[in-house]
């Protein structure tokens, strides 16, 4: 398997919105065009929705046609790319899981079909079948399917129509499929009504014969002129499935990929809900205790879920989550959590007399070192706000959060002394290391103000000072380093050699991190400074680009100066700044006509196209083994590379992974590390 198919970047200059700060706009998320207020998800488990209401078609209220989707796909499905055509099997299965919240639905089976389409079943009520009291002429399920934002009334005798939790609906897949399947369990008969490419009805919805079951299955078929690819990625729809399987305790998901004999099968059901999701976060970590902190609460309207255990590392992998999406830019629940959390355990410390009255207070980030969190809200009208969406606006939120830690945090350290005494022992510590980081950042900062603006010694530097046209190729080893300083257009590319494989970041503390020579010249390079003294402001080039070998080992380098990103400089791979370069692995010469080939795929197709000739490969082993033209033409030339850009759409799926592929247990490191030297999990384009 190749990455992800690399698509031309050539001359596409990450589009910027303020001079000043690199645009979020490089990357658009499938949050990031939504309207801020997504249609009111219902916070109904089951209790929460205690008053059962029977849905009339008349509460279907409608609004446009499909044609806006078809036309500006990206505003509704964020991009074209992997990541859109990933969503549109999130935004079925939304709807399917919306009926699990409902309490009407324990089971959802999603199968990749062997010609590529996906089917998505579910146990619910299923998609109503009756005519439209508006439209006499059409099914409630047409509307639904055809109709952008047709949204049900909200609470009372209503019914959220509008579906997948993402806020779009399934008629916004049915726009975007060349083909659709649905077929409705309910009401003693089965229904079914096919669409054509871009959502237009064969016919009306028919009945097709008597069913005993209920429930609703969609097969969908993504149209191929509207994606760049169209090949479903099982690992990525795997994370995300099995992600909405912890955090819907109970619910059943079935995943199924026929394109391979015998197909590949998976089932997701977790009792322990979002314990099992921190102890699968926390997998490869050490923990404090084995312990997982869990408590819930929940409310007419309202449930909060908050899981959490520490490890023995100094990261803090807090994940929140609003009606199961990902709040990745935090928002109230998680302000209310921290706040809580640091105020308890400082009670608790100075009642104890774990620390003097006169002692500093504990900080919110020593408590939080180590610390694996999941916190889950519910609510009826969530409001999404911030760059991306992804951050929970309800104040109430705060307020509740925060009452339901105090309470239920302070009881939970009552009962379990040892753990609470080795909580705030493990954050003592943090605190002392949090002094010594400090003044080794110090350090550096008094010596690059020293300095002046001095440049690390082996950075040949661009000419050009406007960051927006400037690129950083991070290249590994001395030699690779000399040619691509040959190959490049020195007036906007900027080359760093880094020698061997730098400090694995996330096995290392702060300040030893700071001090490793490779880690500074990137910072100091990238300008930004990190952590809090981060300033989007100072990027010196809007494109960094990882250049390393072809091979598994290049592959390691990779993933490291990757973790280094993720961990220190996230807000880079949130903007897109982070790119991959795609360096061929072969040249095949057929007499004097060279074509470089980026891998075996690739060459066995060549080989295939020219069957007859005779072709002389090459295989490149390393960077190193290419002449300096031959670099800048296939890797480095705007005009003619083509680079890969890194995304990260859910920071929990990519802390799992990164803890796998970084954690203590070497063992298992390595294993993975193996299986997966060409992962592409993070890349987009
Ligand atoms: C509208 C009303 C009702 C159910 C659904 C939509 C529904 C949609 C999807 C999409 C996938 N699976 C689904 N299951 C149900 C409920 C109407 C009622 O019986 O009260």
């Amino acid at each position: 398997m190749s990455p992800a198919k690399s698509a031309k970047t050539t001359k596409k200059t990450p589009s910027r919105v303020a001079k000043k700060t690199p645009s979020r706009a490089t990357k658009a998320t499938t949050r990031s065009a939504k309207s801020a207020t997504r249609a009111p998800a219902r916070a109904s488990t089951k209790s929460a929705s205690a008053t059962k209401s029977r849905y009339t078609a008349k509460d279907i209220t409608v609004l446009k046609g499909l044609e806006p989707v078809r036309e500006r796909p990206g505003m509704y499905i964020g991009s074209t790319g992997p990541s859109g055509l990933h969503h549109l099997v999130y935004e079925v299965v939304d709807n399917s899981v919306d009926e699990a919240m409902a309490g009407e639905a324990t089971r959802i089976d999603v199968t990749i079909l062997p010609d590529g389409g996906c089917r998505v079943t579910d146990n619910g009520r299923g998609i109503p079948v009756d005519a439209h009291p508006d439209n006499k002429k059409k099914s409630a399920a047409e509307i639904i399917l055809t109709t952008l934002h047709a949204g049900g009334k909200f609470g009372g005798d209503g019914y959220k129509i509008s579906g997948g939790l993402h806020g779009v609906g399934v008629s916004v897949v049915n726009a975007l499929s060349s083909r659709l399947e649905l077929e409705v369990h309910r009401e003693g008969g089965k229904w079914v009504q096919s669409y054509a490419k871009g959502g237009v009805p064969q016919g009306a919805l028919k009945r097709a014969g008597p069913s005993k079951q209920r429930g609703t299955t969609v097969t969908f078929w993504p149209d191929p002129t509207v994606f760049e690819e169209t090949d479903f990625r099982a690992q990525t729809l795997l994370e995300r499935l099995q992600e909405m399987a912890f955090l819907n305790r109970n619910l059943e998901i079935h995943f199924r990929d026929e394109r391979t004999s015998p197909a590949h099968e998976q089932v997701f059901k977790y009792a322990g809900g979002i314990v099992d999701f921190v102890r699968h976060l926390n997998e490869s970590k050490e923990p404090l205790f084995r312990r997982v902190v869990d408590f819930n609460e929940v409310g007419k309207d309202t449930e909060v879920d908050i899981a959490m255990q520490w490890n023995s590392g100094y990261y803090e992998g807090i994940h929140s989550f609003a009606n199961n999406i990902a709040t990745t830019e935090g928002g109230m629940h998680e302000e209310g959590f921290k706040k809580s959390l640091t105020n308890v355990l400082n009670r608790y410390a100075k009642g104890k007399g774990l620390i003097k009255d006169k002692e500093d207070n504990l900080q919110g980030e020593d408590i939080r070192e180590g610390l694996t969190a999941i916190v889950s809200v519910k609510l009826r009208n969530p409001q999404f706000e911030g760059q991306t969406k992804a951050k929970l606006g309800n104040t109430e939120m705060r307020s509740l959060v925060e009452k339901v830690t105090n309470e239920k945090l302070a009881e939970w350290l009552e009962q379990h002394p040892s753990e609470g005494k080795a909580i705030v022992s493990k954050s003592l510590q943090a605190a002392r290391a949090r002094v010594a980081a400090r003044q080794a950042r110090d350090l550096t900062r008094r010596k690059s103000l020293l300095e002046s603006s001095a440049m690390p010694g082996k950075l040949a530097d661009c000419s050009s000072k406007e960051p927006t046209e400037c690129e950083l190729f991070i290249v590994e080893g001395d030699s690779a380093g000399g040619s691509a300083k040959r190959a490049r257009d020195p007036r906007v590319q900027a080359i760093l050699p880094i020698r061997g494989k730098i400090l694995n970041v996330e096995r290392a503390r702060m300040d030893r991190m700071l001090k490793n020579e490779e880690i500074q010249s990137l910072i100091q390079a990238i300008g930004t400074g990190i952590a809090e003294d981060f300033d989007g402001s100072k990027l010196r080039y809007f494109k960094i680009i990882l250049m390393a070998d072809a091979d598994v080992d290049g592959a390691h380098i990779r993933t490291l100066l990757l973790t280094f990103f993720h961990r220190q400089l996230p807000e880079l791979v949130r903007y897109g700044c982070i790119y991959i370069a795609q360096p061929p692995l072969f040249r095949a010469d057929i007499g004097k006509e060279r074509t470089y080939l980026k891998d075996d795929a690739a060459l066995r197709s060549f080989e295939g196209a020219h069957n007859g000739s005779k072709i002389e490969v090459n295989r490149f082993k390393g960077l190193g083994e290419m002449d300096w033209q031959e670099l800048g033409e296939t890797t480095m030339n705007q005009a003619t590379r083509s680079m890969l850009r890194v995304s990260v759409d859910d920071a929990a799926i990519a802390d799992g992974v990164f803890s796998r592929l970084m954690g203590d247990d070497a063992e298992q490191r390595k294993q993975f590390i193996q299986e997966n030297a060409k992962d592409v999990r993070f890349i987009d384009v």
